[in-house]
């Protein structure tokens, strides 16, 4: 006999009886053995939860995070959408800076993909440079925001984000938390194009006090909500220009700053 290595085929271990083995768990055998498949296409094989993961199984958005049909992609029938738990003054670091923001914070609540802030500056558009989704976007508790960009950004959108938590308006942090404030720095119309190219407090690099400014907005419409007359026609994303100071040296206040809008890409 040449070799001596064991006869028969690998067979992996289906513990969750959803007919998908286990890629870590085989054993070598002529005949199928109880409890295995000639498969190894489950991603879940846990009893007490993966019966209902498996590549048949459609994937879900449910705040869970799990990669239902175990493509290798976690909730990817939709993008996410959420409100930085931080403020700052119009120095972000630039689009880029406020995008890595976005970033940290969905990376430390464990959020899939990409995120950028919903901001324009001076040149580049939010529209131009964000991804623009042809699935839903929806909150980290699953809640759906819009139904693709194009209602997302047809002025009109964000109702349910309004209401989110069915008494007032008031956005989630990326990890889900209700941060009771909805003001964002923006720059950006309601259908994603600049709102002003001299009020992105100089491509968002400055917290001067006095000769810049940046439009702001809010994550609703205030008009819907409270009947608001706004500056602009728009409430929703932007409701204003101010000063791009957090700390202001000269009146020696605090002004207000503000958190960032994020859009998985
Ligand atoms: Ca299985
Ligand atoms: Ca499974
Ligand atoms: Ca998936
Ligand atoms: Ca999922």
């Amino acid at each position: 006999m040449m070799g001596g290595g064991p006869t028969g085929t690998t067979w992996y271990q289906d513990a969750d009886s959803d007919t998908y083995g286990n890629p870590n768990e085989t054993a070598t055998a002529v005949d199928q053995p109880l409890g295995y498949f000639a498969n190894s296409l489950d991603c879940n094989d846990d009893v007490n939860e993966g019966g209902d993961i498996n590549p048949d199984a459609t994937e879900v958005a449910d705040g869970t995070f799990a990669d239902e049909n175990c493509d290798g992609s976690v909730d990817e029938n939709v993008r996410y959408i959420f409100v930085t738990s931080t403020t700052s003054g119009g120095n972000l670091g630039g689009l880029s800076g406020a995008d890595a923001t976005c970033q940290t914070q969905a990376d430390l609540a464990a959020l899939p993909g990409t995120y950028r802030a919903w901001l324009s500056d001076s040149i580049t558009s939010g529209a131009s440079r964000l991804t623009q989704s042809s699935v839903p976007y929806v909150t980290p508790d699953a809640a759906v925001v819009a139904n693709d960009w194009s209602d997302f950004t047809d002025g009109t959108t964000n109702v349910v984000w309004m209401y989110a938590d069915a008494t007032q308006p008031n956005p989630l942090n990326a990890v889900g938390a209700y941060i009771g404030e909805y003001v964002t720095w923006t720059n950006t119309k309601s259908d994603g194009t600049i709102a002003d190219i001299g009020s992105s407090c100089e491509d968002w690099t400055s917290d001067e006090s006095v000769f810049v400014s940046g439009i702001w907005g809010h994550t609703y419409d205030e008009t819907v909500y409270s009947g608001m007359k706004a500056s602009y026609s728009e409430t929703w994303t932007r409701l204003q220009s101010m000063s791009c100071a957090h700390w202001d040296a000269i009146n020696g206040t605090t002004e207000l700053a503000f958190h960032l809008l994020c859009l998985q890409q």
